[in-house]
């Protein structure tokens, strides 16, 4: 186990200076994301929620704690063995982190020099373990067989104790050196003055957000916003190196743009709510933001592209992060007039390193895994034929519209609300076609039309309450939403793969 911890804090040092992402447990953990099941992928989300990642690197961890062991069983038998074994890790992890979507061949040395260290290590202490030679005076008269009380104690002891110690003090160095070449992003994210916007977003309704107990607030704050992503260490970019190509099939003008350079175009605020594909029913996957950024679309017909319905020879825009995350967007959809945005601020501030800093996509209508690329550096015009991106190589839908769907907020499940009138609130949305109905029934009895908060924009959510006359019992309430097309929400429960869970979301309650 010491040699173990000496490959890890040796391997994170040299990741330090490589790069954090090509440390050995965010490797392998990244490799083990990219090779997910979408099923057992929903079922880390559901069950761990925004700490899957948390449970996938204790995992890793326990898992090469429990190796470790092993090997160093073996290593008592069989010395070489045990270091060869060590080595086997060490190439491992090496593989993993080259093998990433933005691999470098540098990205194998971490775990490369770890595992050849910790090998040594194990080498040199396994020595430490073996008899001394000639019976020892302590073992008394039990002659013949190697004692386990003739090994050099004291000398295995001291060995032992170093490596460790060493190991430590490596490992604290790389956090060290992580930290300071962050300070960097850090400060270019403190420093960074969000422009006033050119065209601002209207002030959001009085109305729109309904303050009733266990209802959250229309705008969800930055802290409390959902995050999903793959990323297990944050990119964290410093803006004033930050570069954005736009290239590919149909650009006449290809573009290279500095954050800089963004600044000086037409800024503009908008309200949008984002979701995901791996919200189910009822989940908490969505939320709503202030953004502020470009347009996308001006930015595009700057490059000299078209949208297919008026003779553009791309269908779909791939836009890629730092981290290798692709994600492909439908070129019709980013031009026909929406507010698709180059977002650089989120809710008054710059986007945090979570969100995406410096700059991140965001299409209002479409689940993020077809719109939402965070830490974005590329920009590709392709065709859907030429091209599936990440998670569509994963079996998700190339295209995915969000959904029209609505969650109870309020009374909690298996709540136990007194008789009487009780408000029944949650939240509808239907991204860029807007809400215009809500309705709630009670034990599968007739629908009754809800409260609707003010509209901000059909890009954001909207809340509702009904105010329910209660009767002492259990009851099952039930909410559906029907948006401005006129299209009910389906009461068929299907699951998030492969584009967005459909059904009614019910909660039971007890009415005391
Ligand atoms: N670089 C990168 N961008 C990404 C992702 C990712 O894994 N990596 N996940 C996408 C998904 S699935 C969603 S739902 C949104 C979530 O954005 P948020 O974490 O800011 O809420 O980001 C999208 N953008
Ligand atoms: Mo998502």
């Amino acid at each position: 186990m010491i040699a173990g911890f000496c490959a890890l804090a040796v391997a994170e040092l040299v990741a330090a200076v490589v790069r954090p992402e090509a440390g050995p447990v965010t490797a392998v953990g990244g490799a083990v994301i990219d090779r997910t099941p979408p099923a057992l992928k929903d079922f880390a989300v559901r069950h761990f929620g925004t700490n899957d990642k948390l449970v996938l690197e204790l995992g890793i961890l326990t898992l090469l704690t429990l190796f470790a062991v092993a090997v160093g069983l073996l290593a008592l038998r069989h010395r070489l063995a045990g270091s060869a074994a060590v080595l086997v890790f060490g190439v491992v992890g090496a593989v993993a982190a080259v093998g990433r979507p933005e691999g470098r061949p540098a990205d194998a040395l971490p775990s490369a020099v770890g595992g050849v260290l910790a090998s040594g290590v194990l080498y040199f202490l396994i020595g430490r373990l073996a008899p001394a030679s000639g019976p020892s005076p302590a073992a008394g008269g039990r002659g013949g067989e190697p004692d386990r009380g003739t090994f050099d104690r004291r000398g295995f002891v001291i060995a032992a104790s170093a490596a460790a110690a060493a190991s430590a003090g490596a490992g604290l160095l790389g956090r060290r050196l992580t930290a300071s070449v962050q300070a960097g992003a850090a400060a270019s994210r403190r420093d960074l003055v969000l422009p006033v916007p050119d065209s601002a977003a209207p002030a959001v309704p009085a109305g729109a957000g309904l303050r009733i107990p266990g209802l959250g607030s229309f705008v969800t704050p930055n802290k409390s916003f959902y995050r999903v992503d793959t990323a297990l260490v944050v990119p964290r970019l410093d803006a004033a190196e930050w570069r954005l190509r736009v290239h590919g099939r149909g650009v006449e003008q290809p573009l290279t743009l500095s954050f800089r350079d963004l600044l000086r175009r037409e800024i503009i605020e908008r309200d949008i709510t984002l979701a995901c594909v791996s919200n189910e029913v009822g989940g908490p996957y969505i939320g709503n933001a202030r953004w502020i950024g470009v347009r996308l679309a001006d930015l595009l017909r700057e490059a000299g592209v078209r949208p297919p319905s008026r003779g553009g020879r791309a269908d779909q825009l791939v836009a890629r992060s730092v981290d290798g995350m692709t994600i492909g967007t439908p070129v019709e959809d980013v031009m026909d007039g929406r507010d698709a945005l180059l977002a650089l601020g989120m809710n008054g501030e710059p986007l945090p390193f979570e969100h995406g800093f410096p700059v991140r996509m965001v299409v209002p209508g479409l689940y993020g895994y077809v719109s939402a690329c965070k830490w974005i550096k590329d920009i590709e015009l392709t065709t859907f034929d030429d091209y599936d991106a990440y998670w569509v190589k994963r079996s998700w839908s190339q295209q995915a519209p969000v959904k029209t769907e609505s969650r109870i907020d309020t009374p909690r499940p298996f709540a136990s609300p007194k008789a009487g009138v009780i408000p029944v609130a949650g939240v509808a949305w239907a991204q860029h076609r807007g809400i215009r109905r809500v309705e709630v029934r009670v034990d599968g009895g007739p629908w009754n039309t809800a409260r609707l908060a003010a509209e901000d924009n059909r890009d954001t959510w909207r809340q509702w309450v009904w105010e329910w006359p209660a009767t002492s019992g259990n009851h099952t309430l039930e909410v559906r939403a029907t948006d401005r097309t006129g299209a009910t929400q389906t009461g068929r429960r299907v699951g998030t793969v492969p584009n967005g869970a459909t059904g009614w979301h019910s909660v039971v309650v007890h009415v005391a």
